[in-house]
């Protein structure tokens, strides 16, 4: 069901004049006859609103520097900021070739537990203290301590702390000034961590580049379920030499290496474009935005990608890998679409999802009735980007032969599976390409809903208004959702799912939606609001 003005204006009008004024501004209709529609995006939540934002603290450690497996990551503050994020994030990491079990911390939680005392006479000698007695005990390559707020407060110098630690222990201690009230979002986070890995870390390792290869990394994929594992499959199949999935499931070393890339490519922009751009400008590494979620959207990046090499051996090899994907995981999609089409969809993420599952969704013959973002700036919100082409010397590149071996057969069955002829495939195969990246108020249709750091109101009456058969988001409204009798799907950890990228994770995600559509319990519910014979004795019973 779509909206109308008068029902947002309806909506909003439960505000004070000045709250009104402001959060109109964060959410607008969709309308292609305004040539720029803009969102304001990025500002200061307002006080007393019950934000689904994170802090600071969330976006270094908890996104972009926790997930480096090798690497014991110390929580500087009282215990409930690390324990609360101990393995909620589901960013999987496993031993490798170059990382021992007994090097990945990935899941334990290191914390100096700061108590009263610590804040009245300074917490900085047990900081010390800790990274000792886990050096010693743990052996790790680095050591990260992350600040949360009362450190800021009393002033606790963590950089001291560091730069004595590295000299008693002869390994990198990096000191993160991460406390959560930082900026307005957990977004001032991933700028804080960026800045202090590219200054301190990336571009440090010797390791050289075989120049026979096509060296690639993929920035800003954290492994949720282990998405990473999937993009990987893919990008080595078609025969990419893959640097560093950064930082999900990736070791110190990899990252100290990272400079080593032809070309990185960007999966969430949000939280890693200040890396992006920075080694762009140091190290010429030119950079793509990427989208994996969703079949699609995945064929369309892995053209975009070999179009940059436009090496022809590539650019077929794609294809190869495209089609017996496609042969792969269509049939079974297409079961599941026939539950999906035109069921509507309400997605709030982040700061890339909601945009980045429109694909999958409308894969499945779903409509994205309203999306949104909780911190993304204004450019995830619009636009796109050139594709950058890379000067090689094609003919010396080194292409491995594909496991298993690929072969006309396959590739015809793709079309037979897609019931379509080749040159249908081509057809389509060429329409798909350069698409992946819109941008996603470009890729919303009128009437639909842009919805910029949402609050519980405005998503109780949003639901309400607009009762979507699923919802996407969070687990701080997830449950209020489902006692409004519609499924409700977390969509930073996947529940307890995925993989969702890729292609094989196109197929979890389709079952795990043709689930949640088919379930007849969301029927069954009553609110205990709405539920009239409900006593207030019941419900303190
Ligand atoms: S894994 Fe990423 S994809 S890193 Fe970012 S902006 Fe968070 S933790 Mo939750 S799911 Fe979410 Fe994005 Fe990038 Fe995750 S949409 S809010 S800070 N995010």
């Amino acid at each position: 069901m779509s909206i109308t003005e008068e029902q947002l204006e309806e909506m909003l009008s439960r505000y004070p004049d000045k709250v009104k004024k402001n959060r109109k501004k964060h959410l607008i209709l969709k309308n292609s006859a305004e040539a720029c529609q803009q969102i304001e995006a990025n500002t200061r939540t307002i006080p007393g609103i019950i934000s689904q934002r994170g802090c600071a603290y969330a976006g270094c450690k908890g996104v972009v520097v926790g997930p480096i497996k090798d690497m014991v990551h110390i929580v500087h503050g009282p215990v409930g900021c690390s324990y609360y994020a101990w393995g909620t994030r589901r960013n999987k990491a496993r031993a490798d070739d170059t990382t021992p079990p007994e090097k990945v911390f990935t899941p334990l939680c290191f914390t100096t537990d700061m108590q009263e005392s610590d804040i009245v006479f300074g917490g900085d000698k047990k900081l010390a203290k800790m990274i000792d007695q886990v050096v010693e005990i743990f052996h790790p390559r680095a050591v990260s301590i992350c600040a949360t707020c009362p450190v800021g407060l009393i002033g606790d110098d963590i950089n001291a702390v560091a730069k004595a630690a590295e000299e008693r222990h002869g390994i990198q201690v990096l000191s993160f000034n991460c406390e959560g009230y930082k900026g307005v979002s957990q977004s001032a986070g991933h700028h804080i961590a960026n800045n202090n890995l590219m200054e301190h870390v990336i571009g440090k390792g010797t390791a050289e580049k075989n120049p026979d290869d096509y060296v690639i990394n993929i920035l800003g994929e954290y492994n949720i379920g282990g998405d990473g594992w999937e993009l990987e499959r893919i990008l080595k199949d078609i025969g990419y030499t893959l640097n560093c999935i950064m930082t999900g499931d990736a070791s110190y070393e990899k990252i100290r290496n990272l400079h080593i890339a032809d070309l990185n490519l960007v999966q969430c922009h949000r939280s890693i474009n200040y890396i992006a751009e920075m080694m762009e400008t140091k190290y010429g590494i030119p950079w793509l935005k990427v989208n994996f979620i969703g079949v699609t959207a995945t064929m369309a990046s892995l053209r975009e990608i070999a179009q940059c090499f436009n090496d022809e051996k590539l650019i077929e090899r794609t294809e190869m890998v495209i089609a017996r994907e496609l042969a792969r995981v269509t049939p079974a999609l297409e079961q599941y679409r026939k539950i999906c089409q035109g069921k509507t969809a309400f997605i709030f993420v982040g700061g890339s999802r909601s945009h980045h599952y429109q694909a999958l969704l409308r894969d499945l013959g779903m409509d994205v009735v309203v999306a949104g973002y909780e911190f993304a700036h204004r450019d995830d919100y619009e636009g796109r980007q050139v594709i950058p082409t890379i000067k090689s010397d094609a003919d010396s590149k080194n292409i491995p032969e594909l496991h298993p071996t690929p072969d006309e057969e396959l590739y015809q069955e793709a079309h037979v599976h897609l019931k379509m002829s080749k040159e249908k495939y081509d057809e389509l195969s060429s329409r798909i390409a350069f698409n992946s990246y819109q941008g996603m108020i470009p890729e919303m249709k009128d009437g639909e809903v842009i919805l910029d750091d949402a609050n519980h109101h405005e998503v109780e009456e949003l639901i309400r208004m607009i009762k979507p058969d699923l919802f996407f988001s969070g687990v701080r409204d997830k449950y209020i959702v489902h006692k409004m009798g519609v499924p409700a799907k977390q969509m930073h950890s996947y529940d307890y799912s995925g993989p969702y990228a890729g292609f094989n994770g196109s197929l979890i995600f389709a079952e795990d939606v043709a689930n949640a559509l088919v379930t007849p319990a969301w029927k069954l519910v009553t609110a205990p609001w709405e539920d009239q014979n409900r006593s207030r004795s019941d419900s303190n019973a």
